[in-house]
């Protein structure tokens, strides 16, 4: 498919709504992106012609929406390259998987046992890796980034040890947009024995990673930020670690036999899959990847990296205006501020001309402590977005700066 902006974004009703006067410039996608109509539609048809329980009926409705649910599995399955559907599970998002493998861990992690986070993680990739070291007296160890916003490879090398058991890094930073080099964080991990968590939650909008070249052993990632539903996401395991993790959360659909004796446990995926999942969501987010596969990565990805360098050009002309984030390999994600001017004081004036971008720590402290700075007000665009978007944003900052200085 041709990448024909207007028409895509014709695919997105709310990019028609007018906000606070204004037509609305929808500037926060990493903190979830707007969903085409395919996606709407799918919601529509699942609650209006098959809604019902999965797995667990004879009904023609309940086998209706089994199917479509399994579908979904395997659209993920082809989408990211994994080999075996039921190593895809379906979480209600990145800080589901991530919670859910931190939980598998206690009984695989030893006292003075070493675990390595990058300092460029969001909260969802910080805390539950505490809490497990908290529960087994491992030790958690930082890799440390530049002021460009890169992690510092040759530190990560010193780092790793036969004592490292664990990595977990995002793939791209929500908060600087860096692109990191997870082939290599995880082939060196893998030298040493330790395995490797990726997040992927601000990666898959802007790419499409393929699991089985990466070799990498988790990976978790939210439809949400793909145009995909709210409340649903994938948790990508290798086999061994699948099998070997116990179980997160205990109740329906997850066992084989419950006496009150014992509990044995069913096979992956619904091991990890208690209780009613988020149907909807789950077929819905094969919706989506449909529709991202339709119009394709190659071409979402050239054009934002057009759009990006568009942006920071623009943004660099303006006086006062700092950009956090400089790294080469960069998703379009641009984080500043204007000297001397409180990020939310900005985003809120941007807000009343119809322009949405995140202000604030976004959820990732460690990168504003390292910056020595509250927040940044951050601008993050989707392959829907255009250069008059970006012009728009451009002189509603310049005119911020003027009215806060
Ligand atoms: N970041 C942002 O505005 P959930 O909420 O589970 O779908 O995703 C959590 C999460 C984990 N890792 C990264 C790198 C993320 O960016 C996010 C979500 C949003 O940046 C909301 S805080």
């Amino acid at each position: 498919m041709a990448f024909d902006i207007q028409k895509i974004r014709d695919n997105f009703p709310i990019l028609k709504r007018q906000v606070n006067g204004f037509p609305l410039v929808y500037l926060d996608n990493a903190a979830t992106s707007q969903k085409p109509k395919a996606v709407i539609d799918c919601l529509v048809n699942y609650y209006s012609q098959y809604n019902a329980n999965i797995h667990r009926g004879v009904h023609t409705l309940s086998q209706e929406a089994t199917d479509a649910y399994e579908q979904a599995r395997r659209k993920v399955q082809n989408h990211f390259s994994i080999a075996y559907p039921e190593t895809v599970i379906f979480t209600s998002g990145t800080t589901h998987g991530i919670n859910l493998v931190a939980h598998g861990f206690t009984t695989l992690l030893k006292k003075g046992e070493e675990v390595l986070v990058s300092a460029m993680e969001h909260h969802s990739n910080i805390v539950p890796w505490q809490m497990l070291c908290e529960k087994t007296g491992a030790k958690l160890k930082v890799i440390p980034m530049n002021e460009q916003g890169e992690l510092r490879m040759e530190v990560y090398s010193e780092l790793l040890s036969s004592k490292t058991r664990l990595v977990f890094v995002n793939h791209v930073s929500n908060a600087l947009g860096t692109i990191n080099p997870i082939e290599t964080i995880i082939q060196k991990a893998h030298q040493v024995g330790a395995a490797v968590l990726v997040d992927g939650a601000q990666a898959c909008a802007h790419m499409k990673p393929n699991l089985k070249l990466l070799d990498v052993d988790f990976y978790v990632t939210s439809a949400h930020k793909m145009c995909g539903p709210t409340g649903v996401g994938m948790l990508y395991g290798k086999k061994e670690w699948l099998e070997k993790l116990p179980p997160f959360q205990g109740g329906g659909e997850m066992i084989k036999e419950v006496t009150f004796e014992k509990t044995t446990y069913a096979e992956l995926p619904h091991k990890f899959e208690a209780g009613t999942p988020n149907i909807a969501g789950g077929i819905c987010f094969g919706a989506a990847l449909d529709y991202l596969n339709h119009i394709g990565f190659d071409a979402i990805t050239a054009y934002e990296t057009e759009l990006l360098a568009y942006a920071t050009q623009q943004l660099q002309s303006i006086e006062g205006l700092k950009i956090f984030g400089t790294a080469p390999q960069k998703t379009s994600v641009i984080s500043f501020n204007l000297e001397g001017i409180h990020p939310y004081d900005v985003g809120t004036i941007l807000d009343k001309m119809g322009i949405a971008v995140r202000t604030g720590h976004h959820c990732a402290q460690p990168i504003m402590d390292f910056y020595h700075i509250p927040g940044t007000v951050r601008a993050s665009f989707a392959f829907y977005n255009t250069k008059e978007e970006v012009d728009r944003l451009i002189s509603a900052v310049k005119k911020a700066q003027k009215m806060l200085r």
